[in-house]
């Protein structure tokens, strides 16, 4: 299905975008993409959307049906949208409450990563510099001063997720998601479903993905601990089986 009347707004580095991607791929659904630019693209999507206060950051997607503002409900249109013929859901009926709680658990995961990896960011200018667009990485002193910048007005405007986050609260979900995936026949719900998506996902924090599916530059593609590679490696056994087997081919 062509459909020109659907546009994603994207961060082509961010794991929530891959959720939401993923998803939409699942459902074979065509829609048109805009590549975000953190904090330089803030007032553009703020006009874009109309929300002017509060915190506002992508996946958003523009559909006939409105504006969806987090990947869970981007997630959840792609489901009512399916362009599949075989009927296959990844919100099964009655699993709402439940792929509720485990989106929570990925972003458990996923808000200790990014904590980790601002700090990281925040004292390591080679790091910064890796993360800037191609265009900007190499003017030197000016690259410092912008991606010094950014990351500090990034880790800003999420410091209230990263206070509240933890590895305690990480690996709570981590060790949830191996009791879940053992007890239910390898799937967290017994069956693929966008608890799967979201949760795999979540394990960059274990063993980040590289190419092709996520572009993510070199910083963010470290553990959260480089011990939790042998921790969790059951984990991310899981979670190449899963996106081996369910992530949408030659996408
Ligand atoms: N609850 C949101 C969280 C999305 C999120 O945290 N997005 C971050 C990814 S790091 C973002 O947009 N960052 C860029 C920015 O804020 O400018 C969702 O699930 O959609």
């Amino acid at each position: 299905m062509a459909n020109d009347t659907v546009e994603l707004v994207s961060s082509f580095i961010s794991p929530w975008t891959l959720k939401v991607v993923w998803a939409l791929a699942f459902h074979k659904i065509q829609y048109s993409n805009v590549s975000y630019t953190p904090i330089a693209g803030e007032g553009w999507l703020r006009r874009k959307t109309g929300k002017n206060n509060g915190l506002i950051s992508v996946p958003v997607m523009f559909t006939p049906e409105g504006t969806l503002m987090d990947s869970f409900d981007i997630a959840q249109w792609a489901d009512a949208h399916s362009q599949r013929d075989d009927g296959v859901k990844l919100f099964p009926a009655g699993q709402l409450e439940a792929i509720h709680k485990w989106n929570k658990a990925s972003d458990d995961i996923l808000d200790h990563w990014r904590a980790l990896l601002f700090s990281r960011l925040q004292i390591d200018k080679e790091a910064r510099r890796q993360m800037m667009p191609p265009i900007l990485n190499s003017l030197g002193p000016i690259t410092d001063w912008l991606s010094s910048r950014r990351i500090g007005a990034l880790r800003a405007k999420y410091d209230s997720f990263s206070k509240a986050s933890s590895a305690t609260k990480a690996e709570k979900a981590l060790q949830d998601l191996r009791a879940a995936v053992e007890a239910n026949n390898g799937y967290v719900l017994g069956a693929l479903s966008y608890a799967d998506i979201t949760m795999a996902v979540a394990a960059n924090a274990i063993e980040p993905l590289g190419p092709p599916i996520s572009k993510a530059p070199a910083p963010m593609r470290q553990p959260c601990k480089p011990e939790w590679r042998t921790q969790y490696a059951d984990i991310v056994e899981y979670r190449d089986r899963i996106v081996k087997e369910h992530y949408p081919k030659n996408h």
